[in-house]
């Protein structure tokens, strides 16, 4: 799962994070320049003795050439200069001779013509308390951990650091302190362990399934953890552990039952059982991304681990199961079948995060998921995808990997997926599935290898559909249609639009919906778009309206064709539609009409008129048994949605326009949504103890819109008295982290005479946080997403509080990246945002270069904007440019900003 960090640096680290960028110009990789390796490590032993401020790493390759290629050659090592130190290299207990023997370059040991069944020794020294950049192995609090996606085992020995080189990891032996360090943890089984002299202690794991180096994982620490078990349809008893900092371990119940029943779903789902005795999670502060997938032992960020009643959110217990589940399903999307190149990286991650969306829908809601995960698609893809980082679903060439981990990696490349089974049914999916786990068990392969098994398995054509691997960019669907009262032909015309010469293939899912008695008179239908222009003919009985792009059936913008949106249509969609998604959907168009009419200062009555009605009706509930789908319709589309609306981003006139027209709803609604939040107050009572069961997480969804409306009525001083009133016993009520949040998020936007309501909520959230990370992380959020106009100071002012470091990439970006996603004060004309962020980047890109660089993301839409931002914006670009170092990872992202 992606995601983001900061530290205090030390110089050694400071230097190995840059290091390589002063030596050697970055370099730019290509998919199609794939070679496979001449030779091939077939096993590997590893030795690590941890000592304070050293660890030695001692390595054994058993080297066996590749039967595929011809010739031979060198074997050449990866291996990070900057980070691993040699040692010696040997082969049969004798050293080998530099220069002769083998070469060393910065980023690779050469080892001239191996001979078949040679078994080489290295030996290096690392520092894993000075990695600051948390790839390779390193040190969070209590415990030493290690990350290997993509290439952070070259940090950790010399080795042909990329997946198509599957090994058995068969002796990793631990050595380390054993008072400070109890727990030693590696993939697969434990196989031995021991104390030693000294008050040492060591313990040796053995993987039996062969795996490239990115799913190798070490921890070593003092840790606390739960244990449970589980048995597969097949009788196998599965022991699983979940770690954490001995503080929180009354925090892992919640992912230690997501995990059951993440594996439960993948056995009823897919037929896909668990194939080790072992299962261990551990949860750790410092982590760049989410979590990682490693064989056995996944290590996972505490933010989407840890989780209890008083300090995780709604959205929290559900990201926990989310990535529980996406961190469990790899074992078969990713590690049993894995990537033959990083290119294919969506062949794991799209695929993976399609089946964590079907499980989480499952255990929920299947329409509240895919209403959550389309608006994920609409302002996180749909930006990337129309800036200068576009890039298809299978990249082209990269300059740093880290770069790629991507939402059209993950996101679009899940909606492909979902593509496929939106064309060949459930059942052919999973026939699909069968096909390629039979074909490809035990090896890494490709995209195309994956869309054969699919189009094998169903005795289809595919070859158009691969398109949309090589396509970067949103497609456009613009549709219009005539019905024929003399024949009673309904006709539909589609035509599509995107980056690729040749038309796409495009499920569109397809609704009609009578005029008159609002019946639904043709199912939804999967039409095949596979022309630049189709026509689709439906025979019906009296004029109908059509419902397209059903429940999102393709990653596209639809649009009529006419340019201007039919709101009569829309409104009786809005209230009408049988697909909960399109209806959804069809109030979110219309609000977004009104919006962009305030903006433009042309408001029509009758749009607002339209507006008022769906609102009303979604309000009352009528033909709704869903309180999330009835907070989601009744919520305005995100400011960062409609951006993707405008050709020139103007965020002020966003914000001012979404907020004018939600006051317009708030007021003339004042008195329903007032008695709305009683009643729902009176439920979320009756509800008792929380509990996260849908039901009652749409209870205090839908709850907290009606407070939102409420409190956005604060102009005059009574008004703000009221707001602030009802928010603070909103928090003082809460019922647990949600209502605190949506409390405070109200709170922290307050003033006049709402300030000192907010001042005080502030106060006491912190106070009650205790000092524990994510809660103070939620603290420091809610207080960078503020709409105040000195937000900037404030936000300036944060980082210099004792709780804000650059070190740990959650309370970095808690702070800072979430700023940026404060639109009118990020982008406030005087370029103070820019400035800010483009500062912090030249401390943060010395510490840790993957989350410099994806902050840097903010500053890089620069031709969106008007030209004053656009020119404020790509100054601090320009400056980072030329800063010197710089870490590949920034540089590749600023330098494609400035192309
Ligand atoms: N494969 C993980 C995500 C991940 C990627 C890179 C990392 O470090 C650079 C860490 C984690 C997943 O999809 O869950
Ligand atoms: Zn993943």
């Amino acid at each position: 799962a992606e995601s983001f960090s900061t530290t205090s640096t030390t110089s050694t680290a400071l230097n190995s994070a840059v290091a390589e960028s002063e030596t050697t110009a970055p370099v730019e990789v290509f998919r199609t320049d794939y070679k496979p390796l001449p030779h091939l490590v077939t096993k590997i032993n590893m030795d690590f003795v941890i000592e304070n401020g050293k660890t030695t790493v001692t390595s054994e390759l058993f080297i066996e050439p590749n039967s595929s290629v011809e010739g031979g050659g060198d074997l050449v090592l990866d291996g990070d200069e900057s980070c691993v130190k040699l040692m010696s290299v040997s082969i049969d207990g004798k050293e080998l001779e530099k220069g002769k023997e083998y070469d060393l370059e910065p980023q690779k040991m050469i080892i001239k013509s191996p001979a078949p069944g040679t078994v080489l020794k290295t030996v290096v020294e690392i520092v894993p308390e000075e990695n600051t950049q948390l790839s390779g192995l390193y040190k969070s609090g209590p415990m030493y951990c290690s990350q290997c996606e993509a290439m952070g085992f070259r940090r950790i020995t010399y080795y042909p650091d990329r997946p198509d080189n599957m090994a058995v990891f068969e002796n990793i032996r631990l050595e380390a302190d054993e008072k400070d360090y109890p727990v030693l943890l590696s993939n697969g089984n434990l196989v031995d362990s021991g104390k030693l002299e000294n008050g040492r202690h060591f313990a040796s794991w053995s993987d039996p399934f062969p795996k490239p180096s990115y799913l190798f994982a070490a921890v070593v620490g003092n840790l606390g953890y739960i244990e449970d078990t589980y048995t597969t349809t097949s009788g196998r008893e599965v022991k699983l552990g979940v770690y954490s900092e001995k503080e929180n371990v009354d925090k892992l119940h919640y992912a230690m039952d997501s995990l059951k029943r993440s594996m439960k779903w993948d056995e009823d789902k897919f037929g896909l059982e668990y194939d080790l005795d072992l299962y261990n999670i551990v949860a750790v502060e410092s982590f760049n991304m989410g979590a990682m997938e490693n064989k056995g032992l996944n290590v996972f960020n505490t933010a989407y681990v840890l989780a209890d009643k008083d300090t995780a959110s709604d959205a929290d217990f559900e990201r926990v199961e989310g990535v529980i589940g996406h961190e469990y399903f790899h074992n078969w999307t990713g590690n049993r079948v894995t990537c033959r190149d990083w290119f294919q990286l969506t062949l794991k991650e799209g695929l993976t995060v399609f089946r964590d969306q079907e499980f989480s829908g499952d255990m929920n809601s299947n329409a509240v998921k895919r209403i959550e995960d389309v608006r994920m698609v609409r302002a996180r893809q749909f930006a990337e995808d129309a800036g200068p980082m576009a890039h298809p679903i299978r990249p082209e060439s990269y300059i740093s990997m880290d770069n790629f981990y991507t939402a059209t990696v993950y996101v679009k490349g899940a909606e492909v997926i979902r593509m496929y089974n939106t064309l060949l049914g459930t059942e052919g999916f999973r026939k699909g599935m069968d096909l390629y786990f039979e074909r490809h068990d035990g090896t890494g392969v490709t995209c195309d290898d994956f869309l054969q098994a699919m189009a094998d398995a169903n005795d289809v054509d595919l070859s158009q559909f691969s398109l949309w691997y090589s396509t970067p960019g949103t497609p456009t669907v613009k549709y219009s249609s005539a019905y024929d009262a003399s024949t009673g032909v309904f006709s539909l015309t589609l035509e599509q639009e995107s980056k690729s010469d040749k038309p796409l293939h495009i499920p569109v899912s397809v609704g009609l919906m009578d005029k008159e008695s609002g019946e639904e008179v043709v199912p939804t239908t999967v039409l095949d778009l596979k022309e630049s222009k189709q026509t689709f003919e439906f025979n019906v009985k009296g004029d109908v309206v059509p419902s397209i792009l059903r429940d999102f059936s393709a990653p596209v913008k639809l649009m009529p064709d006419s340019g201007a949106v039919d709101e009569e249509a829309l409104a009786f969609l809005a209230a009408e539609d049988t697909d909960g998604f399109n209806r959804w959907e069809a109030g979110q168009r219309l609000y977004t009409s009104s919006i962009f009419q305030n903006m433009n200062g042309k408001e029509s009555e009758k749009t607002l008129q339209y507006v008022f009605d769906a609102f009303e009706r979604t309000l009352k509930g009528e033909k709704l048994d869903d309180y999330s789908i009835q907070a989601y319709a009744l919520l305005l589309p995100t400011e960062a949605t409609l951006s993707e609306e405008m050709e020139i981003i103007d965020p002020t006139a966003i914000h001012k326009a979404r907020g004018a027209v939600k006051q317009k709803i708030a007021r003339k609604f004042q008195n329903e949504i007032s008695a709305k939040y009683e009643e729902l107050s009176g439920l979320v009572e009756a509800d008792g103890e929380l509990s996260v069961d849908a039901k009652s997480i749409g209870l205090r969804r839908l709850r907290n819109v009606m407070l939102e409306y409420l409190c956005s009525i604060k102009e005059t001083p009574e008004e703000q008295k009221a707001a602030a009133e009802l928010a603070k016993k909103h928090f003082e009520n809460a019922s647990g982290m949600t209502d605190k949040m949506a409390a405070l998020s109200a709170l922290a936007s307050m003033e006049g005479k709402g300030t000192e309501a907010r001042d005080w909520a502030l106060q006491k959230f912190y106070d009650d946080a205790d000092g524990y990370s994510l809660v103070v992380d939620k603290w420091f959020s809610v207080q960078a997403l503020a709409n105040l106009p000195d937000v900037l100071d404030r936000v300036k002012k944060l980082t210099k509080h004792p709780d804000f470091t650059l070190e740990v990439p959650n309370r970095c970006r808690s702070l800072v990246s979430v700023f940026t996603m404060n639109a009118p004060a990020f982008h406030n004309p005087s370029g103070e945002g820019y400035k800010f962020i483009g500062e912090l980047l030249v401390e943060l890109d010395k510490l840790n270069p993957q989350v410099s660089s994806r902050l840097a993301s903010s500053l890089i839409r620069w031709r969106r904007y008007d030209e004053k931002l656009g020119a404020l914006m790509k100054a601090e670009l320009e400056k980072l440019k030329a800063m010197k170092p710089i870490s590949e990872d920034l540089y590749e992202i600023v330098s494609k900003a400035l192309d």
